[in-house]
């Protein structure tokens, strides 16, 4: 049945994903603050994709819930048509009801025990600031753990130290599950980072605050 068939495939490409990279991968997030409209959210995740960007993230804070699922259902079909994964951010429901590949939790969201019982065969990623809650994202069935700020951000207001690439790598040697380096990383700051042990980069500056997404995206994959 075509159902099942549906799960089984989103369920190989969720581990297939982060085994088989050789680099690491190239994770863009985007939100109503980078692409307020649909044609500036269409516009600039069709020239993040065309990149490289692997991974696209709609990350929204402050709108409906309709409005929501529409920017989800907009982004879900770039990304399918470029064969990308697609995570949304927070909340389960919408990466559920959009058809997305995972979905992204905090530390103060549905706690990812949670969002792993409603939605087994889903892409669940967790934020983590150090190693305790990393352990704890992993024993919680995450399928991947984004660990940051590695530098400072102005992208996100947040109270808490950065991480630097030492406290990074610290992450990276105590879970199995792959990291995700967040907060305040650009073309510069993300030569070397593979030797952290990271195996994606994510960015929402660096590749939605530029002028061409798409010359943005291929640099930096070229530097990774
Ligand atoms: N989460 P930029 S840092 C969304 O550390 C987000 O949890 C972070 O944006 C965390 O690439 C961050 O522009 C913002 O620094 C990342």
């Amino acid at each position: 049945n075509k159902s099942v068939e549906k799960e089984k495939s989103l369920f190989r490409r969720r581990v297939r994903l982060w085994k088989h990279a050789e680099k690491p991968l190239l994770y863009g997030i985007i939100g109503s603050s980078q692409a307020p409209d649909d044609i500036s959210l269409c516009t600039k995740v069709r020239e993040a994709l065309e990149g490289g960007c692997d991974i696209l993230q709609l990350r929204e804070k402050n709108i409906s819930t309709g409005e929501f699922l529409h920017r989800a259902r907009l982004v879900r079909s770039l990304t399918a048509e470029y064969g990308k994964i697609l995570i949304i951010n927070d909340r389960v429901d919408i990466a559920m009801a959009c058809g997305a590949d995972g979905v992204h939790v905090g530390q103060e969201d549905m706690p990812a025990r949670e969002v792993r019982r409603i939605w087994p065969q889903g892409i669940l990623g967790v934020t983590v600031r150090n190693k305790e809650q990393a352990k704890a994202a992993e024993q919680a069935g995450a399928d991947y753990v984004g660990a940051g700020p590695v530098f400072p951000t102005t992208s996100k207001s947040l109270d808490v130290p950065s991480l630097g690439f030492l406290g990074l790598q610290q992450i990276c040697q105590t879970i199995e599950l792959p990291v995700v380096a967040i907060g305040g990383l650009d073309a510069k700051r993300i030569q070397g980072i593979s030797q952290t042990g990271c195996r994606a980069v994510a960015m929402i500056s660096a590749i939605f605050n530029e002028d061409d997404p798409k010359k943005a995206a291929h640099s930096l994959k070229q530097n990774l």
